[in-house]
């Protein structure tokens, strides 16, 4: 069994979960906050058999979009102590995913 980790954007989950319980993964849903934009994101567990990873990833591949974000992180340092915001872009991936080796399983 394996255990897959994917960082999402919020904006793909509901889809996402949707096309995987189709399916009849089981899925945990977490909410996460990246650490660079410091915005929320989701980050889903999924305890598959290793044969059905495949299939994960497509599903998770169909539904998790790359976008272009505008955030204003970084500031610019004016005279007189004043910091205006600097409106930059940063691409999102669709998803960032962990696959991990699973030493037990137990349903209690
Ligand atoms: P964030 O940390 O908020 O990062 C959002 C996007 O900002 C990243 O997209 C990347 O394009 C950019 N970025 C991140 N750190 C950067 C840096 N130090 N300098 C310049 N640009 C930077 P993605 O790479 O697609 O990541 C999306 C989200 O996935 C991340 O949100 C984070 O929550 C998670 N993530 C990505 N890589 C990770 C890793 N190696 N470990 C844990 N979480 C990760």
């Amino acid at each position: 069994m394996k255990l897959i980790i994917a960082i999402v954007q919020d904006e793909d989950t509901p889809s996402l979960i949707e096309d995987l319980t189709k399916k009849e993964f089981r899925v945990t849903k977490l909410a996460s906050t990246g650490g660079f934009l410091k915005s929320g994101n989701t980050t889903i567990l999924l305890g598959v058999q290793e044969e059905r990873v495949p299939e994960a990833l497509k599903i998770i591949e169909d539904n998790c979009q790359t976008r272009e974000i505008t955030t204003s992180l970084l500031t610019v340092s004016m005279p007189g102590d004043t910091y205006i915001p600097y409106p930059f872009q940063v691409q999102v991936g669709g998803a960032t995913i962990f696959i991990l080796d699973v030493e037990q399983y137990i349903r209690i």
